[in-house]
């Protein structure tokens, strides 16, 4: 016999025990994209307590539709180790060019970085962060499903060491911080430089270069490191993201 309370609270119950537990934790990263999965799973592989925001239903952010839908994605030669160590596989298109199938490898950094210990929240959002003695100290969090309808109702605040900026192009957390510390970011201007036209063998170098803190505490990878710092767009070259990801969790081992 199968009892549906038995399914509501076996769902219930373990969500918000575990939910419960990620209200205080090492590093929150917003955004559940590329940048953001592989980030998680290296930063949770080594022991540290990972919780993962993401605001849509479904992971991978930009990296499922591939090129124009085309589910394809390329990696150049300098991040194809981290496809292996994802078990993502790919072939040689032209030299130095990989190919993958982007369903298949937003499926791997999904379940590694679940598998590694993440936590990872679908369907929720970071609306703002928590800022103590001029450092970021967490995020504020809330349903996405309140900010569509345009609902007033009031976040929660959870608790990190660091948070990761991994919201890609429109960097959010960043741009956050920005409004509310009065244009106080570790850029040129202390404000989000904002990204640059496309030219991908800038961009993807720049982003792993502009893979860093962006403010006390907050960090930034992926995308919005171009878009914070000031960098061009790629277009579907996956490798910066990933590089970009693995950088960012081996910063933050050094500091925390
Ligand atoms: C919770 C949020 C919030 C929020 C956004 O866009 P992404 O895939 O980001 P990256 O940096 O990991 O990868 C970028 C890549 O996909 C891309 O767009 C490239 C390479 N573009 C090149 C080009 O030329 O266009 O993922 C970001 C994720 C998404 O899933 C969002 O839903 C999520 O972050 N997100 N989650 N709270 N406030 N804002």
């Amino acid at each position: 016999m199968i009892e549906e309370t038995v399914i509501s609270k076996a769902i219930v119950q373990t969500y918000l025990n575990e939910l419960l537990e990620s209200v205080e934790s090492d590093i929150i990263i917003g955004g559940g994209g590329p940048s953001g999965l592989c980030a998680g799973y290296y930063l949770a592989k080594k022991g540290y307590k990972v919780v993962i925001f993401e605001r849509a239903l479904k992971l991978g952010g930009g990296m499922p539709g591939g090129g124009i839908m085309f589910n394809r994605i390329v990696v150049q030669e300098g991040a194809r180790e981290i496809l292996d160590e994802f078990d993502i596989r790919c072939q040689e298109y032209q030299s130095g060019y990989f190919v993958a199938h982007s369903l298949e490898a937003t499926a791997a950094l999904a379940d590694k970085a679940l598998k590694a210990g993440a936590r990872i929240y679908n369907l929720i959002m970071i609306e703002d962060v928590m800022v103590k003695d001029k450092r970021v100290s967490g995020v504020v969090i809330n349903w996405s499903s309140v900010e569509m309808s345009k609902l007033h109702v009031d976040p929660i605040a959870f608790q990190s060491k660091v948070v990761i900026d991994a919201t890609g192009h429109p960097c959010e957390i960043a741009r956050i911080v920005e409004k509310k510390s009065g244009g106080n970011l570790l850029t040129p201007s202390g404000k989000v430089e904002g990204e640059k036209s496309m030219c991908a063998e800038v961009a993807e170098q720049f982003t792993v270069r502009n893979t860093k803190e962006a403010f006390p505490n907050l960090y930034v990878c992926g995308m919005a490191s171009n878009a914070v710092f000031g960098g061009p767009r790629m277009g579907p070259i996956f490798g910066g993201m990933l590089l970009s990801g693995k950088k960012v969790a081996e910063l933050i081992m050094k500091k925390i």
